[in-house]
Parts: C-alpha cells; sequence; structure tokens
C-alpha cells in the first residue's frame, strides 16, 4: 500500500525516476541474481557474469548466456513494466534507470530507459568491439569469432570488473541528483556503482520509495518502503492516482 503523500505527491511531480533490478523480471519469469536458478545453482553470477569467467571458460559463459535468452525468448514483460510505461505517459519527466539486460521495459513501451548494465540480446568482438550480427551456434563445438580481427564475441552486457557504458552512468547520476521521487524497485541493491544511485538522489532531496518483498542495502534510508511484488504494486499504484 502506497502512503497518501506519494499518491498525492507522484501526479505533481516534476520528475520521477525507476531504478529496476532483477526482481521487476521474476514475474516474467526470468530468475534474479539471488533465486537459485537449477542448473546454474551451483556458479555464482558474479563469477560467471566475469571478464575472468569468460577468459577462464568461455564455453561455459556462453553456456550460461544461450540458457538465459532461451528464457527470455518466452517471456514478457508483465504488469510491472507496463505499469512503469503508463506512468511515463501522464507525467512529463519519467526516466527508467535499469540493471537489468532483457528489454523488457521497451517491449513494455518504455521509453528514457538508462540500460546501465548494457543487453543481452546483441553480442560484439571482445577485441574490436565490432558488432557481431550472425546467430550463435553453440552445437557447431565452435566459439563464434570475429570475422575483422578473430577475436572472441561476446555478449553485449557490462560484467564486474568492467566499466558501466559511461553516458549511461552520466545520464543515471545527472537525473538522479535531480529528481523529485526515487522508486528503487526489485533490486538487492549490492551491485554498484547503480546502488549509489538512491543515495545520490536523496542527498539531492528525493522521496526515496522502495517496493521490495524484502528489505535491502538502502531500505534504511528509504522515506517508504513497499513490501509487494513490483508485478502487484505498480498497477495498485496507477489505480491509486487514478491514472
Ligand atoms: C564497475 C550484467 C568500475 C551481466 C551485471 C564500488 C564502486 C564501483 C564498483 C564496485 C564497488 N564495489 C564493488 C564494485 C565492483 C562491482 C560490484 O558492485 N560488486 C558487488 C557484488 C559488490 N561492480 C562492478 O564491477 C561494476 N563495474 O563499477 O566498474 C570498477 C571496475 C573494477 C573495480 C572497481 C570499479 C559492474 C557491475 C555490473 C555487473 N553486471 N549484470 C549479466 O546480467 O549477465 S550485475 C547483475 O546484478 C545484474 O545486472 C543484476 O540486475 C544486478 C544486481 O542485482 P539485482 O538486480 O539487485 O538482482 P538481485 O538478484 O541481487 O536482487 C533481486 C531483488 O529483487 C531482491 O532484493 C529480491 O528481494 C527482489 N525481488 C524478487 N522478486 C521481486 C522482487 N522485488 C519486487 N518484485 C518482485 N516480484
Ligand atoms: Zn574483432
Amino acid at each position: 500500500m502506497f502512503s497518501e503523500y506519494l499518491v498525492d505527491f507522484l501526479p505533481r511531480a516534476k520528475r520521477v525516476i525507476f531504478l529496476t533490478g532483477a526482481g521487476v523480471s521474476a514475474e516474467s519469469g526470468i530468475s534474479t541474481f539471488r533465486d537459485p536458478d537449477g542448473l546454474w545453482n551451483k556458479f555464482s553470477p558474479l563469477e560467471l557474469a566475469s571478464i575472468e569467467g569468460f577468459v577462464n571458460n568461455p564455453e561455459r559463459v556462453w553456456q550460461w548466456y544461450q540458457h538465459r535468452r532461451q528464457i527470455l525468448n518466452n517471456a514478457k514483460p508483465n504488469a510491472g513494466h507496463y505499469a512503469m510505461a503508463k506512468i511515463q505517459e501522464f507525467l512529463p519527466d519519467v526516466h527508467i534507470i535499469t540493471q537489468n539486460v532483457d528489454r523488457l521495459h521497451q517491449a513494455a513501451g518504455a521509453k528514457n530507459v538508462v540500460e546501465l548494465h548494457g543487453n543481452i540480446l546483441t553480442n560484439r568482438c571482445f577485441k574490436c568491439a565490432k558488432a557481431y550480427t550472425k546467430e550463435i551456434d553453440l552445437d557447431s563445438g565452435e566459439l563464434p569469432k570475429c570475422e575483422s580481427c578473430s577475436g572472441n564475441i561476446r555478449p553485449d552486457v557490462v560484467w564486474f570488473g568492467e566499466m558501466l557504458p559511461e553516458k549511461a552512468i552520466e545520464k543515471a547520476q545527472e537525473v538522479s541528483e535531480m529528481c523529485d521521487i526515487f522508486f528503487s524497485i526489485g533490486t538487492s541493491s549490492e551491485v554498484f556503482p547503480a546502488a549509489n544511485l538512491p543515495l545520490l538522489a536523496k542527498k539531492g532531496g528525493a522521496y526515496l520509495v522502495e517496493i521490495n518483498p524484502s528489505t535491502t542495502q538502502i531500505s534504511k534510508e528509504a522515506d517508504e518502503c513497499v513490501r509487494e511484488l513490483s508485478g502487484n504494486a505498480l498497477p495498485n499504484l496507477l489505480k491509486d492516482i487514478g491514472f
């Protein structure tokens, strides 16, 4: 349930930020980084979503990404994604800053989406960064190689230990430090520098709302914590504000 204060303030807010994490896609059937994902729960994402992980065992990392792409092929945006895109239609300045790489916000019609950690749908050369548009077929037994420099091909995600795309993190910081309401939704707030954004917003005077069934590293900083699934809470928020 959202507070009266928020329901009254949101329709008048000049700038609203939604920071989203894996929890927002959980109701689309995409497991979060914390839920055990069956086959892969013996490896930590930290080890698979990292440069070392790829350099040490590119086959295993490619299998993990192809496994996740398979799941994503059948995944659809959920009510939470649609509700955020709807709120964007009614308010003048709403940015969605996502740590997710699944592009479900865009699939739900959202605009102004800042992808902090890249996306899992496209690939590039690890060496010369040239886009790689051919199908990935691991069954061929060969790992994909760049046609220009024969470097290894990798997914277009940001791995642990890699810098975030400069434009993305700069945009995220710029809009977060000057916003009226900052929603942190479905993220454990354990991955940096994304986890700094709610604090930046708070310092800039924003009203900080957390939507997450569990407590997180930023719960104590939040002005309001809604302990619900985002797929329920966000459509309810839309109803509360009469949009
Ligand atoms: C970097 C793409 C410079 C790949 C990912 C301080 C400053 C800067 C860096 C660091 C720092 N301290 C440590 C670092 C290093 C590191 C880091 O943060 N480590 C952590 C583990 C301590 N950061 C980096 O390496 C970043 N690079 O800063 O470069 C640099 C370089 C070297 C050294 C220093 C600095 C790069 C980070 C990006 C990594 N790439 N993803 C891929 O996806 O394959 S991160 C990955 O984790 C995903 O993007 C994921 O989204 C993200 C964070 O996880 P969450 O989204 O929060 O998901 P999680 O499962 O943790 O939590 C889900 C939450 O949802 C839970 O709270 C749950 O309760 C909730 N939930 C579940 N269901 C629902 C729900 N909520 C609502 N509704 C539901 N239905
Ligand atoms: Zn190359």
